[in-house]
């Protein structure tokens, strides 16, 4: 079997029930928000990508939904240290929404309805560990968690999984997000235990 350089050796996110360090597990399902809850009609929803040449890709809802769905499984680890094991989401992988995108960027600013934003490395978007969900256990994303779509990349802390996603920034230089600007980590390994910058 061949094995993508890439993603050698790093963890790809699937429902496990291994605590990271530091952390303990929870039935509840929290809502953590830095400000009111956007109210965001899919008829006007929309989701762009922008790359460093000034690329602009965008998907209506309706568009959105029309790619292939895919149905994650996974374990959820939020820096204030409660987990949740075993979350089902449907939604598109990031992988379907990146195909065919040309770019050197490294980085990755995330943008969300409400001003929030978190920034990831581009290659943790990729193969096959992110996604822009709008299910949660069966039912539509409800706003509180994030609805009409987030973005769920469960292998970083959870602050990194942004509700209300509308634009992914391509970048060659790396910018903080709202969270990372304060002192949380750039990266956020859950396993590492990256809470804080310096971690
Ligand atoms: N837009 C936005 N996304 C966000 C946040 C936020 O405040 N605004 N909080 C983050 C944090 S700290 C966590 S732990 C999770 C919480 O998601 P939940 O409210 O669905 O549990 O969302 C993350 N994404
Ligand atoms: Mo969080």
């Amino acid at each position: 079997m061949a094995i993508s350089p890439g993603f050698q050796g790093r963890r790809r996110p699937v429902a496990t029930g291994l605590l990271p360090p530091g952390q303990y597990p929870t039935d509840d399902f929290p809502v953590l928000s830095t400000g009111p809850t956007p109210r965001v009609p899919t008829e006007t929803w929309e989701l762009s990508l922008t790359t460093e040449d000034g690329t602009h890709r965008t998907w209506s809802w309706d568009e959105m939904r029309a790619l292939p769905h895919a149905r994650p499984t996974v374990d959820i680890h939020c820096v204030t240290k409660w987990s949740k094991f075993g979350t089902s989401w449907e939604g598109i992988s990031l992988d379907t929404l990146l195909e065919g995108v040309e770019t050197t960027a490294a980085y990755v600013l995330v943008h969300s309805y409400g001003g929030y934003t978190t920034n990831v490395p581009l290659a943790d978007l990729r193969g096959g560990r992110a996604w822009i969900v709008f299910d949660f256990d069966g039912e539509p994303l409800r706003p509180e968690h994030g609805g009409p779509a987030r973005l769920l990349v469960p292998h970083l802390y959870f602050w990194k999984s942004a509700k209300w996603v509308r634009r992914l920034e391509l970048l060659t230089a790396e910018k903080k997000g709202f969270w990372e600007r304060v002192g949380y980590h750039d990266y956020g390994d859950p396993w590492r235990e990256q809470r804080y910058e310096g971690d």
